[in-house]
């Protein structure tokens, strides 16, 4: 696979593009597996952030994100730290991320956040529209691009995401993390929005400045994703001076056995 400029044309232009099925078969059982497992607690990394699932589609009522694992359940909203897990590890040192990322970014990449985000079968939390920037994330140099990779069918019903195709051209729109209405008036109006449909294994890049938002899962089959959001591995957080967990170049962690 490679990230080609035909690709990149279509990034630069659109704020999102089509990478692909970047997991065959394999590599999709195992992450799906992998996930799993996490989530059922096979695995003890009690420094990585659950959420749960809250049983509400309303975003104002979900359960808080904190450390540690809640109990054996599929029925996680988000984890964040997957970096921690040699085989997410693994697929977010992929050669093809290697290579789209040293064209976006450069040769040392760190990143934000590594995020599994699930829609449970019949549930899931609407997510408002939002870019991933802004002074609230605390990160000196605000984040370049998210690679979203679906573990699972992401369509309409199962609460695929959607995007407003250009919207990265805006800017920041808010340094809070949800634009008011006035905002988004102007920057989201009905009718430019797509829905970002993908098959399990296709992986998505998104110009951390578009604007996206997902829906709820009316459906029998859990929308499992991995979203990685790649930075400058010269990034510091403002609030701790520190710098985050290197992926590529000097400091790129390597995946421990498991
Ligand atoms: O998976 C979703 O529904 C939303 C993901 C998202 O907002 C992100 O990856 O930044």
């Amino acid at each position: 696979m490679e990230y080609n400029e035909e690709q990149h044309a279509h990034f630069t232009e659109h704020g999102y593009v089509r990478l692909g099925k970047v997991l065959d078969g394999a590599g999709l059982a195992e992450l799906q597996r992998r996930i799993d497992a996490i989530m059922l607690g096979e695995f003890s990394y009690p420094e990585m952030d659950f959420q749960l699932d809250g049983g509400d589609a309303d975003y104002a009522k979900m359960p808080t994100v904190t450390p540690g694992h809640k109990g054996a359940t599929l029925q996680y909203r988000k984890i964040m730290g997957l970096e921690r897990d040699p085989v997410f590890l693994g697929y977010m040192q992929h050669p093809f991320f290697r290579q789209l990322t040293q064209r976006l970014i450069g040769e040392d990449v760190s990143i934000f956040r590594a995020m599994f985000m699930n829609k449970p079968a019949e549930r899931g939390t609407v997510l408002p529209w939002h870019q991933d920037v802004g002074v609230g994330w605390g990160v000196d140099n605000n984040p370049t691009a998210t690679v979203w990779t679906a573990l699972d069918p992401a369509v309409v019903a199962t609460g695929c995401m959607q995007v407003v195709p250009g919207s990265h051209k805006h800017g920041v729109i808010s340094e809070r993390h949800f634009p008011a209405e006035e905002q988004l008036a102007e920057c989201a109006p009905p009718g430019l929005e797509i829905d970002l449909e993908a098959e399990a294994g296709e992986a998505i890049l998104l110009n951390n400045l578009m604007l996206h938002r997902s829906g709820v899962n009316s459906t029998e089959q859990s929308r499992r994703a991995f979203s990685i959001a790649y930075m400058d591995g010269a990034s510091r957080s403002t609030r701790t001076g520190e710098g985050y967990p290197m992926i590529f170049g000097d400091g790129a962690l390597v995946p421990a056995l498991s």
